[in-house]
Formats: C-alpha cells, sequence, structure tokens
C-alpha cells in the first residue's frame, strides 16, 4: 500500500500523525466558540477541533495538528480527500457552468453517472437511475419509486437500521436517541421487524439466520400482507445501528421470499457502497441482486451525491415529472464522482479495503484475546468494529467506549463511535491510507484501550 500523497491530499500534506498542541488547540477553541455563538446547537460534533486541509489518511487542523482519520467523514472519503481526479474534474466543470438544473436542460456527466451505475451495481439486468443530492434522499424516493410500481404501501425495515434524517427516513430509522426523539409524528406505513444480529440473537450465532428470516416472513405474511409490502429496505452490512453483518443466509432468504411476492427488495448501499467493504457493493458477498440500490456518501469523493439505481421496469413506474429536484445531480458533483470512479478502478480499491481487513482484523482480534471489554469484533474491508461490553457478560458499555474514542481523539486518531446501545467503536479509513498509518492507529487504539 502506498504513503505517497500523489493520488489525493495536497502532495505537500506529510502522511504522518503530528501534534503540536492539546486536542483541541487554541484556534479550534476560538471557532468552536464562534460555533456554538452562530450553527444550531443541534448539531453536534464528534471532535472539536476545525479542519484545515485533508489527504491520504491525514486530516491537519487549524493548529497544525495532523490526525490519523479512521473515519473517513463518514465513510465519504474512500478515495481520499481531494483526490486528483476529482479535484480536476470536479475544477474542469466549475469553470464550464456550475448549474443548469439536469430537469431545464440536461448535460452529459448526469448521465455518465447513471452509465457507470449500471455497469457498477449488482445484475445484468437493463438498469435506470435517478441522481439526488444526499443518501435520505435517495431513500425517499427508492421507497416513493416502489410504491408507484407496485401499487403497496408498506415499507418494511429492520431493527438496527438507519436511513436518514428526514421525516420518512427517520420513520425507518431504528434508533430513538439522537435521530428521532421529539421530532415525531412519523410517516405512517412502516413495519420495523427482526434483524439477525449474530451476536446478539438470543439462541446463538448458528440458528440466527434461519429464525430472524422466520420471523421477519411471518411478520409479512401474517401482520402486514405480502400483498400490502411495497418494498423491503435493508443495509447489507448496517452502518449507523453498529456495523452488524446480518447472519449469513438471512439476506438471501430476503430476497428470495421479496421475489416470490412481488415485493421490492431495496438494498440500501449507502454506507457500505463503492468498494467500501472489499467490493463495489457489500450485496455482492452473498450474490444479492436487488431490485433498488441506494448509494450516496463514497460515491463522489466528497461532494454530495446519492443516487437510486434499479431495474428498468421498476425505476420507470412513475409518470413523466414525478421524480425529480432542483440540485440533484449537480454537474460539479457529477464530475467529482466519474473522478471518483476512475481512481477506484485506477488503484483497484476494493482490493485496498481487503488489505486494510488484512492489516486491522487480526490485531482487532488480538485486542479482544487481551481486553475482555472487547465482545465482538466483525465487519469486512475497511468496515469493521469492536462492540464493547462489561467482562463475561453482553451487556453494552457506552461509556467504556466513549472513553477509548476520547482517549484516541487526544492522541491524534479520529475514531468514531456507533451502534443502538453507543457501545461500538467504528473503523472507516479512507481506501487509499498508507499502512503505517493504519498500524499507528491501531497502536493508538490499543494504548487508549489498555489506559483504560
Ligand atoms: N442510509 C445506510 O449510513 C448516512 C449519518 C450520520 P445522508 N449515515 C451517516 C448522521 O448522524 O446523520 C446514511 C446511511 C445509510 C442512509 C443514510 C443517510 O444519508 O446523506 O446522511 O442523508
Amino acid at each position: 500500500m502506498s504513503t505517497t500523497t500523489e493520488r489525493s491530499g495536497g502532495p505537500t500534506l506529510p502522511q504522518e500523525r503530528r501534534l503540536v498542541t492539546g486536542i483541541p488547540g487554541p484556534a479550534s477553541r476560538e471557532l468552536m466558540a464562534r460555533k456554538l455563538a452562530t450553527v444550531a446547537s443541534g448539531v453536534g460534533s464528534v471532535m472539536p477541533v476545525f479542519a484545515r486541509r485533508a489527504g491520504g489518511g491525514i486530516v491537519e487542523d487549524v493548529d497544525g495538528n495532523a490526525l490519523i482519520d479512521f473515519g473517513s467523514g463518514i465513510a465519504v472519503t474512500s478515495v481520499g480527500n481531494s483526490a486528483e481526479a476529482v479535484v480536476r474534474r470536479a475544477t474542469e466543470q466549475l469553470a464550464l457552468f456550475t448549474h443548469t438544473c439536469a430537469m431545464v436542460t440536461p448535460y452529459e456527466g448526469y448521465v455518465e453517472v447513471c452509465e457507470e451505475l449500471a455497469r457498477l451495481t449488482p445484475g445484468d439486468h437493463p438498469k435506470k437511475s435517478i441522481l439526488v443530492n444526499s443518501g435520505a434522499e435517495a431513500v425517499e424516493n427508492a421507497v416513493k419509486i416502489a410504491r408507484y410500481h407496485t401499487k403497496r404501501q408498506a415499507v418494511v425495515v429492520f431493527e438496527h437500521g438507519y436511513h436518514g434524517r428526514t421525516n420518512l427516513t427517520m420513520a425507518l430509522t431504528a434508533k430513538n436517541m439522537p435521530y428521532k426523539h421529539g421530532f415525531g409524528p412519523f410517516a405512517p406505513e412502516v413495519h420495523r421487524v427482526p434483524m439477525a444480529y449474530p451476536f446478539r440473537w438470543l439462541t446463538g450465532p448458528d440458528a440466527c439466520a434461519e429464525e430472524a428470516a422466520a420471523m421477519v416472513v411471518d411478520r409479512i405474511t401474517k401482520e402486514i400482507g405480502t400483498a400490502n409490502t411495497a418494498a423491503i429496505v435493508i443495509e447489507p452490512l448496517l452502518g449507523e445501528g453498529g456495523f452488524i453483518v446480518p447472519a449469513r443466509g438471512f439476506l438471501p432468504r430476503l430476497a428470495e421470499f421479496a421475489r416470490e411476492h412481488g415485493i421490492v427488495f431495496v438494498a440500501d448501499e449507502i454506507q457500505t457502497g463503492f468498494c467500501r467493504t472489499g467490493q463495489w457493493f457489500a450485496c455482492e458477498d452473498e450474490g444479492i441482486v436487488p431490485d433498488l440500490i441506494t448509494t450516496a456518501k463514497g460515491i463522489a469523493g466528497g461532494l454530495p451525491l446519492a443516487a437510486v439505481t434499479g431495474r428498468a421496469e421498476i425505476m420507470d413506474a412513475a409518470h413523466a415529472g414525478g421524480l425529480g429536484g432542483t440540485y440533484g445531480g449537480n454537474p460539479v458533483a457529477c464530475a467529482a464522482a466519474l473522478g471518483a470512479i476512475e481512481t477506484m478502478r485506477e488503484l483497484d480499491l476494493p482490493a485496498r479495503a481487503r488489505r486494510i481487513e488484512e492489516v486491522m482484523k487480526p490485531r482487532l482480534l488480538a485486542l479482544a484475546e487481551k481486553h475482555p471489554l472487547i465482545g465482538d469484533v466483525r465487519g469486512r474491508g475497511a468496515m469493521l468494529a469492536i462492540e464493547l461490553v462489561r467482562p463475561g457478560t453482553k451487556e453494552p458499555d457506552a461509556a467504556s467506549t466513549a472513553s477509548v474514542a476520547a482517549a484516541c481523539h487526544r492522541a491524534g486518531l479520529i475514531v468514531l463511535t456507533t451502534g443502538t446501545y453507543g457501545n461500538v467503536l467504528r473503523f472507516l479509513p479512507p481506501l487509499v491510507i498508507g499502512e503505517e498509518l493504519l498500524t499507528e492507529g491501531l497502536d493508538i487504539l490499543e494504548a487508549a484501550l489498555t489506559g483504560l
């Protein structure tokens, strides 16, 4: 794995951790005071440091501290920050035009991104796409399209699932705090069913897939009614719910059930997609071909872009003019996406993600041997996590999780927590991170766990 910065980030951004002040430093503290005075307090921040520039596996703050990035801005900058091809293509586009509105006078970039999505997403059936601005908007559109196509209303989602913060996607999201609390009422016709969560399945992991799938099938057939069910919406590897890898066999069973009953199977690959899990899309792991797939985050190297891609006959169901939005598929974001996809191909980022797993997983498993606080190590590719519990039990330990994260932050490692119980530390490095930074980040994590 290369440690140079020539393909990502400014060529002058050294790929090394450097702490020149405490975290946060004085310049960040000053900005934080201004933020608190003027930015709505509902908008939180994981670390109280302000970014100045970023590239490769490093985020440099306004005090000159260089932090190791195990977050990628929540799984976005897979190709690195300011990746060369992203900057080049987006800059060229900026100078040509910034916006005409794809619904007024369309442009080639929009079409090219949809062509790439048709090529790259699972399945070789005819596909079509719509481009929008955020993950939540993509999920909203997937549900609109599935409802129109099936003429049914019910949407099935899962425990621990996360799909966004708009009204419909809040309804689809499982966790109350912080996403939903106080923001109701929520959209109707949303039904939550069990997730095959091996670590917490009551009868143990072995029967998890089969038992969970049977429960889901039962709920849909007996309580909701297959004839009322428009869509099953699921993340093939859960993100905000705690990096849960559904027990093997669960997803194929659901996809098969959906096919049998004309239910649209929607894979939400907003966090898992575009090389993150070691394949272009996480569905590929069990050979799932979703009817619709939602993508965002990694697609455009940091610019806001999202998509719904799927079977042409489903995507074409809605009447002309029924889908859209002012900024959807913004030309600069489309150019950035084409640059990001070019980078993914050129650097073979799925292979890089698998290499990150090869380096990180054995270290995490070894840490779990030493620290009974670690109840589970899981994930795929560069989407890995540890779940923290009170030793000898499965009782979630959110307090220790927060302490370990805080110790990592003080040492200059950006890590994020996640999970329904707030007790999961997740690791989402940019796929272009150098191996030395990866190892150093793991050393910091180990020290933080040991120092607890
Ligand atoms: N679906 C699977 O992971 C976004 C949310 C961070 P938007 N995840 C990060 C936060 O606290 O808001 C996400 C996702 C999955 C949908 C979304 C929503 O994507 O681009 O944030 O709207």
